[in-house]
């Protein structure tokens, strides 16, 4: 093998040695490792979820649930949450006013603990409610609850006729980040 032959292999090395470092990075597969209580070494692998969802209609009173357990892993530690739900009132018919929608989002973390927000919507009929929870330590099953709470009706410049407002579609977009025991 000559000089120059040698140079090249090592550069082929480096590069190879990047290239796996940022596959790493990229695919969120870094280890990290904690002191534990009891003076041992615990590892983890840092994962995500993500999920949409949508819902053409639900009615004004009515809810949807959904639940989620991050990894499918009952011992995966979620450490960040973040729900954002999204909805556009209907155009109103000419004429008439379509009164703000309200919404409420719930989540309901592991240990019962509620974190919820109620908004309605604004003139643009575009509404909007996020969610989140950071430095979370808690393990297994979350819930996240969409409640149509009331549907403002569309009403005429002198609020003498309404036509109703039955609700409202939605979508909803949840966030987990998680670390899994190794
Ligand atoms: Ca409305
Ligand atoms: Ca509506």
């Amino acid at each position: 093998m000559n000089s120059n032959d040698r140079l090249l292999m090592n550069i082929g090395l480096v590069i190879t040695v990047i290239a796996v470092l940022g596959a790493a990075v990229a695919g969120g597969e870094l280890d990290e490792t904690d002191e534990g209580g009891n003076g041992g070494e615990k590892k983890f692998r840092y994962d995500g979820l993500n999920d949409t969802q949508t819902s053409d209609q639900l009615n004004e009173g009515s809810a949807d649930e959904y639940d989620y357990l991050p990894g499918n892993d009952t011992a995966a530690v979620t450490v960040f949450v973040r729900a954002e739900l999204t909805w556009t009132d209907e155009d109103p018919i000419i004429g008439f006013t379509n009164e703000p929608d309200r919404f409420n989002l719930t989540i309901t973390a592991p240990t019962g603990r509620i974190f919820a927000d109620e908004a309605e919507n604004g003139d643009d009929r575009q509404g909007s409610i996020v969610i989140t929870i950071e430095d979370s330590e808690w393990r297994e099953g979350w819930t996240v609850r969409v409640t149509m709470v009331e549907a403002g009706d569309q009403w005429d410049p002198l609020h003498l006729f309404s036509l109703q407002d039955a609700g409202n579609g939605y979508e909803l977009k949840v966030t987990f980040e998680f670390k899994v025991p190794l």
